[in-house]
């Protein structure tokens, strides 16, 4: 029986060998708990970005949490990815976008996303608007996803939906990340958002259906 409120804590606290030891433990059990692992692990990072904020941890924490971070979903990552791929694949971009440089949220939902048969071009990070633009239009693209975390990657956000629409691409977009919700949503101008990376999968399966 996997602690989820202790790995979350040893997560805060930056605490290594316990996070490994008790992620080694969900996979050595069959990996079923993997999804609650992932969020006891970013339960543990919102209090990393808490204590960053109150001046307790630095940004060296930040990096180390970021690296922890990292792998941890490569331990779990084989029991996360469990779609099923088969059929045509659909090709679409994924991005962190400009001024933000954060991207283990971006690359857990690529890999979801890969493995559940979507071919992702992903751009990667601080990455801006005539670029996403040019690419769609090069690649013939249907899909945009745009990752953010920082509050400014909102600004981005909106700004790169503007010049899709401004160079009359027929794309659907969707945009994750800790600061979004469906205000911001609405405000941006995608057509949907999420934080769980399953509802991506949901959300960019129907969109590909419908063609
Ligand atoms: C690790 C980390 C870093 C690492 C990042 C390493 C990396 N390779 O990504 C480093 C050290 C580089 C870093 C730098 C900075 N950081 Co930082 N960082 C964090 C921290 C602790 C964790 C972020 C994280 O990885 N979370 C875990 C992932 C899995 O969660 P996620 O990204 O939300 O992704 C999930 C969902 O949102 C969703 N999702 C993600 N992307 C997408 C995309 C789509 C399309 C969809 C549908 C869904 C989706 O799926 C994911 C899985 O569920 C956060 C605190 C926090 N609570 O988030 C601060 C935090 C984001 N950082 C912060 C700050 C201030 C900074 C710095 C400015 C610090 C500095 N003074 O230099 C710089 C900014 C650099 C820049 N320009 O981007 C602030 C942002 C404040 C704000 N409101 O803007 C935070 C919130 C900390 C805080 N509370 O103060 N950081």
């Amino acid at each position: 029986m996997i602690d989820y409120e202790k790995l979350a804590e040893a997560m805060g606290d930056l605490d290594e060998d316990t996070v490994k030891e008790l992620l080694q433990q969900v996979m050595d059990e069959g990996g079923e708990g993997a999804p609650k692992a992932m969020e006891a692990c970013q339960k543990g990072m919102d209090t990393v970005g808490k204590l960053f904020e109150e001046g307790e941890y630095f940004v060296g924490d930040l990096i180390y949490a970021g690296e922890l971070m990292t792998d941890a979903v490569g331990i779990l990552k084989d029991a996360l990815v469990s779609g099923e791929s088969s059929g045509p694949k659909t090709r679409m971009i994924l991005c962190t976008v400009k001024g933000d440089l954060h991207d283990i949220g971006k690359n857990i939902v690529k890999s979801m996303l890969e493995a559940n048969g979507f071919d992702v071009l992903d751009l990667g990070i601080d990455v801006p608007p005539e670029k996403i633009v040019e690419t769609a239009k090069a690649e013939n693209i249907k899909i945009v996803a745009l990752s953010g975390v920082l509050t400014l990657a909102l600004d981005s956000m909106k700004k790169t939906v503007e010049e899709l629409k401004a160079a009359g691409l027929d794309v659907k977009i969707i945009i994750g990340g800790a600061p979004v919700n469906a205000d911001s949503c609405r405000n941006i101008g995608a057509d949907e958002w999420a934080h769980s990376p399953q509802k991506t999968v949901d959300t960019c399966k129907r969109w590909a259906a419908e063609g």
